[in-house]
This record gives C-alpha cells, structure tokens and sequence, in this order.
C-alpha cells in the first residue's frame, strides 16, 4: 500500500503555509514533511540505488530499493552516532554495559525511521517516486536472534536506554543461525533455517579491525609472579555494530554483536608439520562457536561444549572491550603506566540477563588477579560492585549447572577460580553463622559435580533482581531463599516495560493520531501521561474515536489474513488473540478447549445463540525438539479446518493459526485484539511482556494471576480486565491435596464431550489416533491443571461474549486499560535500573543535531 501519512499534503514552509502547518503538526505526531527533506531524501535514495547497488530502476527489485532507503536513512543516523560516541569519550560518564545471549530486534527501518524523526519525509519521498512503502519495509528480514521473551525485553531495554540518554552498549552473539523460520504444512511445524545475512545487513558495521582474542582450553601453570592459563587455543571475536538511535533525541548508543573468526596461526603447528587440509578444517570448526542459536531446552544441549563456549565467547570479547574503553579514560590513567581499577565500578557496570553471561565474573576476576595483579579481597570488590544479575525464569530452565569436568577442559583457570569464589563463601558462611560444613551444605556452588551458575550470580553481584513483584518474592521466597538470608539487601523488584515507540507509535498508527489529538506528541516518551485519558473513559466522542481506530485497524488485517491465507474473516467479529511460544505452560490446551466448546454448542444445542461471531487467532513457534508443542499445533490446525469448513457453524467461530510468530507479526496482530490470553498457570510466567503490549492498543486481558498479571490488576482492577482460575495460593493447596484430572473430565459433561471428541479423532477423520496420546497425558498427568481451570475459564469466556456486546462498558475498559498502561513502558523500568541498580542518570534534555553532516533536522 502506497503510505502517506496522515494524508497531509506537503507543504513548503513559506508565509502563508507557516501557520498552517503549526495547526496539522497539533494533529499529527508524525509532523510534516518539508519539501527540501524529501528532496533529499529522493537525493539520497537516488545516490544510493546508482553507486551503492549500482541498478537503475528498470532492473531494480523491491529488495535493491530497500537497501537504498536503509543505506540513505542510515546516513541521516552516523553523525548522531558518532557524535554520541565523542560526548561520552569526552565526559567519561559511568557506562551501562547490557549482556545478552539473545536478542529480538524485529525490522529497523521504521523504527530507524521514526526515532531519527524523518519517517514523514521519507514516507512522501517515496510516494513521489512511485514506490509502495509498505513492500519496501517487508523485504527487510528480522534480526531474530533469540528464543523468547528474554531476547525482545533486550531490544526494549537497548531502546529505552537510547531513548532517555544513558551512556549505554548492548552486547551480544552475532549467530549466523538464529531464530527458526516456522511454515505449517499440512497443519505440521517445518523449521527453516533464517539465512538472515544472506542479502547484507545494511545496519551492520563489520570493525575487523578491532578484534579480540578469546582462549580456550589449554592448562594453568606457575610463572614467577602467579597463576599463568597457557597453551590456549585461541579465537578471534569480530565485532559487529548496529547503531540504536533513541527517539527524537540525536542519542544513538549501539548494539555489537559478536562472530567467530579463526587466528591466522590456529593449530599453527599442524600446519608446519604440513597437515594443511587439517589446518583449515580446524579453522572452520573454529568459527562454529558463533554458527548457531541454541533452542531453550537448557539441560539437554547436544553439544553442551559449544554453548559453554559461546557464553564466555561473549563474557570475554564484552569484558575485553570494556577494559579497553576504560583504559582509554583519564581515571583509569596513573604515573606509572599501570592502570587503576580502582574506580572501574563506579565508571561500569555489567547487567547480566539470566546465568548466560555470570562468566564475566570469574573472566573479571582472572584479569584482574592474573593480568594486573591485584589480589583477591580488592579483585572481588571490584567485580562484585561492576556486576548486577537479573533473573528471568520461575521454571529452573534458566539455572545452568555445568558440569565441573566440562570447565576444567573448556575453561581450566576459571574453574580454579570458580573452587576459590566457592570456598571463600563457605569459609564466609562458617564465620558469620559459628557453624560448621554439614549446616552449610546446600549452600556449596558445587554439587553433583556440576556448579551452579545462579549461586555464583547471586554471589559476584551487587543487586539480584526478578522481573516483576510476583517472581521476583519467589526468588526470595523458593528458587534463592538460602541466599536471600545471607545477603538481603542485594535482592530487588524491577518490573519489565515494553517500548511504546514499537509497540504503539509504529505499529498503530490509527490509535497513537487519536491519543496524540488530545495529548500532544510526547507521550511516546513520557507514557504515563496516557493517564489523562482517563477522565475520557465515559466521553462519548472520544470513545467513538477509539473503536473507530480499532474497527480500521482490523479491517486492514482482515485483508492481510485474506491475502496470506485465504480465509474470509468478519471485521465485526470478537477477535480473540493468543500469541507466544506454543508450550504447555502456556496452557493453549485451555484456548483449544474453549473453541470446541463454542463448536459443540453451535452444532449440537439447537437453542444456542452466539452473542456474537468471534475470530481466535493462535501464533507461535514450538521449540523443534518440543514433541508435545508440536502436537499441540497439529491439534490447533487439526480442529481450525474442522470448523472454519463446517457450513452448519457458517463463519460464526473462526480458528486462524498465524504462521512464523515473531516482532512483525505481533505489529500486525495486536493493534487488531479485542481480547487477548495469557492464561499461564500461576508460579510459571516470570513476567510476561505481551500483554503489556496488547492493553497499551486497547485489547482487554483474559488471564490467571501469574507474572506482571497481578499488577496489572492493581493499577485497572478486576472489573476491567478477565481473571479466572486458580491463583497461586490455591494452586499450592490443590498440590498438596492430590489433583486428579480424571475427576474433572468425568464431572463435567462439556469438558467429557471436548476431550472424547478430540481422542476419538473427531478432528482428524484421516488418523483417528494422532490426539490420543495428547488427550491421556492430560487425563493422567496434568502437569500444569488445565482440566481445574476449565470451568471458570469456560465462564470468563462467555462473560467476554456478554460484555463485548455492550459497546459503551467495552469501550470504557478499554479506555481504563490504556490510561494505565504507562506504568508498563520500558521507560519507567529503565529509570528504576538507573536509580537503584546502576547509578546512572538519564539525561534530562536532547542533545543538538550534529549541524554539519544532517540537513534534516527536527
Ligand atoms: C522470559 F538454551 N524468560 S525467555 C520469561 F540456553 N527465559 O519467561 C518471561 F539457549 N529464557 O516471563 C519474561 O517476561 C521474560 O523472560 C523477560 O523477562 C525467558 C530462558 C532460556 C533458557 C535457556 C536458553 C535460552 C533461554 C538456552
């Protein structure tokens, strides 16, 4: 679709247009566009397609006039980048330093865009052209380097950093292989490998030129001043820049990520005895450790050697150019020449997201003692003040243990290191408490012969914290609570945050013109002024206002779905959403259940009238080694042809599976909820993000009291918002009971007839077997109490047909949901890391645009 946006003429800034220009920049967050601004970029487009991919526009493809638009928008971000790197190296402020094994960037061009504040003349540039917009930013590929949530909340974070200028660098593995491409083929998963670098990144800075060294292996031996880890073999960390421009402000921070690259003299050896061919055959494996993301199963690593390797791949080539860039600094300078670290925590600190990158602990520590001498007790203030830990799972996936005999191979100096951090604890614990080994069992980092990575994160940090109120008391509570005793004032609460720049600016542009009519254009940066719109929450005009950007908002999507997939859906349908990983945590069986419940109802109960058509949708990928996930698309699929064909139910229950659920598809599915689900089973969500993002586009929430869930409560109240089940509480006291879903199903008759239907092979006339194993494991096992919870979903599901029915009650939920939703931007989350974690400050006013290079300006 060609975009204009807003349908505002452009207007050249002479006399007569001045004022009324003024009058549309009230009306549009995304101003006007000048004519001199889209003429350059025209200039710059035009420059590009000629000497960048050197095509004219007869054999250009859609991909070539993509990559011009990018490389010309990537212009008008350099010397704002460079800039932002000469301020900090001039200032020297305290450094955020951001670890993760994942992340989930989504596409940059719009979002670049935006955040540079010329999307209106680059919109217009190309409408001049004759070039469709909308097909130019989908030949961008995502950069999807992460498995769930974890990988997104970093690309949040790397824009809020930006956004409220802290002096900030993400850090992370530059996989050549990250995240699956899933298509569904006869209702069945196929993964597709995501050759993402295929086409050249035009965000991407390849620096060769500052590369790192990172050892492996070897032993450790005396030397005349200590402990000396030689005959390493070593490879090169390459390091690759993406600038993170922040929103409106001319800040642009990076994100660098990491690949392998083999030393010129690897197995050097080899190679003079003349084993050429297995000198580069070494030098390919080499490069291995940055070839591929491992999928979430954490225990289960078939090549456990190679993830061990990538996670101090990235503590060492991270720290590395830490130290380099503190060295280059005045405080660190002394007469000697020696450096002093002594001030490197207040100049540094190193965010740890979950026990990926806790190696940066004993790696700081070997520097520190090996290197520069310093001794233990001043080494280990240093490190434990620099580093800071948070955790991101309830469920032990994310608590590594690794095997004691894999470090001493992979890692021989950090394993000495990690028996000293151990044993000084224990001695420590003895001291305090007067007691002796056997009460501090338990407390050992080392058990099973495996050492546990999250010990050593509590241990080596200033500050541990979970991601919301609820996870982060369970911390305290459960997963740590031995150490929480020991060091209470080391655990905090930080709640998660999603970026309302992504998350309502650029993906819904209808609601964000309605919020800015009455607010003006800076609530994408200062969100809780959404809470204004409270007092609106019974306007009828602005209430009209709302539906109406959701009704479009739908209409749209109702073609997309129609283009891609081939199904008519009703725009006036309850569109009912439930996006993310596809896993039995997150209790899709409760979804499943509720559709063939409608299903029976219609087909079956002749006096059934629907209070009206609803449309679910269901995305998400399961992991490729998750069998039961995997079932459980088929099964989703399987009942979605059943009844989406079924002329007696005639359109009035639609199933749409969405296929390859990642940041693109989520932009274009959650301005379009009505409803979405998050209907985990309370102890198993940490946070979760999504439904952040969906009550920021007006969807009201169905969902258990789990994660970030019992916030949200607290700020909109249950009468605005659907909560069922058991909470966690009750779900402890049914554990202690003896659950036993067998009971349930033989109680209730509708859930009976689901489950009879779908073992029976109701939904899959072809295999009448294929859901019967699926059926029994919830018959017998239930692992997470789907069948307890069915009643009261069932019925939290009907009351959401009754409400939506009474638009002027749904409406006003939806206005109270967005009024409060500015608590849950990234921002104000960012802002609590800064205070009580980091000790940076946020920087209060924009910065000048770089004049020399940058004609447009804002
Ligand atoms: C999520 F194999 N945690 S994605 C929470 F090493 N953990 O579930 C969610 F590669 N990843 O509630 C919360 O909102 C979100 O974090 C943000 O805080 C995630 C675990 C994981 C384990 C192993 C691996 C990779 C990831 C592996």
């Amino acid at each position: 679709m060609l975009r204009r946006m807003g349908n505002i003429p452009v207007k050249s800034d002479d006399n007569e247009n001045v004022i009324q220009n003024e009058k549309l920049k009230q009306i549009s967050v995304r101003g006007i566009a000048q004519v001199e601004d889209v003429n350059e970029i025209k200039a710059g487009f035009n420059r590009h397609l000629h000497y960048t991919l050197i095509k004219d526009r007869n054999i250009a493809t859609a991909h070539d006039f993509y990559m011009a638009l990018a490389n010309c928008v990537k212009d008008h971000i350099v010397s704002r980048w460079i800039r932002t790197q000469q301020i900090s190296y001039q200032r020297e402020p305290k450094r955020v330093y951001y670890l993760s094994m994942e992340y989930n960037m989504g596409r940059f061009l719009q979002n670049n865009m935006i955040n540079i504040g010329i999307e209106d003349a680059c919109d217009e540039a190309m409408y001049q052209l004759g070039l469709d917009m909308e097909e130019l930013e989908s030949m961008e590929g995502e950069l999807h380097l992460s498995n769930g949530s974890m990988g997104r909340l970093s690309a949040c974070f790397l824009d809020s950093m930006a956004s409220l200028g802290i002096p900030a660098y993400g850090y992370g593995i530059r996989y050549n292989a990250g995240a699956f491409t899933q298509r569904i083929i006869d209702g069945e998963q196929h993964e597709d490998v995501d050759d993402w670098l295929r086409l050249g990144n035009p965000w991407e800075r390849a620096r060769p030129e500052y590369v790192f060294p990172v050892h492996f292996y070897g032993k450790v031996a005396n030397s005349a001043i200590g402990r000396e880890w030689v005959d390493t073999q070593v490879v090169y960390a390459v390091p690759h820049d993406y600038p993170i421009p922040g929103y409106k402000n001319n800040v642009v921070n990076t994100l660098r990520l990491w690949s392998a690259k083999s030393t010129e003299g690897f197995k050097l050896k080899l190679f003079n005895n003349g084993d050429y061919i297995q000198a580069i055959f070494d030098r390919c494996l080499a490069e291995n450790i940055t070839r591929v993301m491992y999928p979430t199963a954490a225990n289960t690593y078939e090549n456990q050697e190679i993830r061990l390797k990538q996670e101090y791949f990235l503590c060492s080539a991270s720290l590395q150019d830490i130290i380099t860039r503190y060295k280059s600094s005045k405080v660190s300078q002394t007469d000697t020449g020696r450096t002093d670290f002594t001030n490197f925590a207040e100049k540094n600190i190193i965010q740890m997201n979950n026990t990926y990158s806790a190696w940066i602990i004993p790696e700081l520590m070997r520097i520190l003692i090996d290197v520069e001498h310093y001794s233990w007790g001043a080494a280990w203030k240093i490190v434990n003040n620099s580093c800071a830990f948070t955790n991101h799972n309830i469920l032990s996936v994310s608590l590594e243990k690794w095997p004691v005999e894999l470090i001493q191979k992979v890692l021989p100096r950090h394993m000495e290191i990690l028996y000293q951090i151990n044993f000084f604890h224990l001695e420590n614990l003895k001291e305090t408490f007067c007691v002796n080994l056997d009460t501090v069992y338990g407390l050992s980092c080392i058990s099973n012969e495996c050492f546990d990575m999250a010990m050593l994160g509590v241990l080596g940090s200033c500050a541990v914290n979970g991601v919301s109120k609820f996870h982060s008391n369970y911390l305290k509570n459960f997963t740590f609570s031995k150490l929480y005793e020991l060091e209470p004032e080391k655990f905090l609460n930080i709640t998660n945050g999603v970026t309302p720049r992504r998350w309502l600016f650029l993906c819904n542009p209808t609601l964000s013109n309605v919020i800015s009519e009455k607010l003006g254009d800076k609530w994408p940066v200062q969100l809780e002024k959404l809470e204004s719109l409270r007092k609106l929450c019974r306007d009828n005009n602005f209430m009209r206002a709302i539906s109406k950007a959701k009704e479009d908002n739908k209409q749209k999507l109702v073609e997309t779905i129609h283009k891609k997939y081939g199904i008519e859906i009703d725009p006036f349908s309850l569109f009912d959403v439930q996006v993310h990983k596809i896993h039995e945590y997150k209790r899709q069986w409760l979804n499943i259940l509720h559709i063939v419940t409608l299903y029976n109802r219609l087909k079956y109960n002749k006096n059934y009238s629907p209070k009206q058509c609803r449309t679910v949708f269901i995305g998400g990928k399961a992991e490729p080694g998750d069998k039961i996930g995997k079932s459980i698309i088929k099964l989703i699929t399987s009942i979605a042809q059943i009844i989406n064909d079924d002329p007696v139910i005639d359109g009035k229950i639609k199933v749409i599976v969405l296929e390859n659920y990642g940041v693109t598809v989520a932009e274009e599915i959650i301005p379009c909820a009505d409803v979405s689900q998050h209907l985990t089973l309370p102890g198993s969500e940490a946070s979760g993000t999504s439904h952040m993002k969906f009550m920021l586009n007006g969807s009201i929430i169905v969902a258990t009291l789990d994660g970030a869930i019992l916030e949200i409560v607290n700020e909109v109240g249950h009468v605005n918002m659907f909560i069922f089940g058991m909470n966690f509480d009750e779900k402890k006291e049914l554990q202690a009971k003896g659950y036993d879903p067998m009971e349930v199903y033989k109680q209730n008759a509708d859930l009976k007839q689901c489950l009879d239907q779908i073992r029976s092979g109701f939904f899959s006339p072809r295999n009448l077997d294929e859901f019967s194993d699926l059926v029994d494991r919830l018959l017998t096992k239930d692992e997470y109490f789907v069948l307890a919870d069915y009643e009261d979903y069932i019925h939290t599901q009907d009351l959401v047909s009754t409400t939506f029915e009474d638009k002027k009650k749904w409406n006003e939920m939806v206005i109270r949901n967005i009024a409060v939703s500015g608590r849950f931007s990234i921002d104000r989350t960012v802002r609590e890391y800064a205070k009580l974690i980091w000790n940076v400050e946020p920087m209060t006013e924009a910065l000048p645009a770089p004049a020399d290079c940058d004609k447009i300006l804002n």
